[in-house]
């Protein structure tokens, strides 16, 4: 019985990020490089937006305290490290679909949270990727 209540939570989870920019394991970005950034807002609409990584987002944040610069790094904004860190493609993903959200949860946010946890392991692991500051 155990076992298939684990099975079904298992379907119920993976199928509730089907519709989302979907968890790319640790993808390293590089300065300056284009990437088409992919994600799932509150409606689980498929959003896409091609966009520079390292670079800051153009244009206004949804919640003004959304710190844009260093697009693609693996937490906040440029960091005390002055823009080194890790860069990948979730944590990408999670920068965009936070641009457009207006309020943030983390893990649990409602738009965001399932970027914010398909970047969890490129924020952990992602020393591969680290890139000196611009
Ligand atoms: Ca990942
Ligand atoms: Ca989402």
């Amino acid at each position: 019985m155990k076992s298939i209540i684990l099975l079904a939570m298992t379907l119920v989870f993976s199928s509730l990020s089907i519709a989302d920019g979907r968890n790319e394991g640790i993808t390293c970005l590089s300065d300056d490089q284009w990437v088409k950034a992919e994600w799932g807002d509150r409606s689980n609409a498929n959003q896409s937006q091609w966009v520079q990584a390292t670079k800051s987002i153009p244009g206004t944040p949804a919640n003004p305290s959304f710190d844009t610069g260093c697009l693609g790094r693996c937490g906040e904004g440029c960091g005390s490290d002055n823009g080194a860190g890790f860069y990948t493609k979730d944590c990408l993903d999670h920068d965009m679909c936070a641009f457009y959200d207006v309020e943030f949860g983390g893990a649990f946010d409602r738009d965001c949270g399932d970027e914010w946890r398909q970047a969890a392991d490129d924020f952990t692991f992602g020393q591969a990727c680290r890139l000196s500051s611009n």
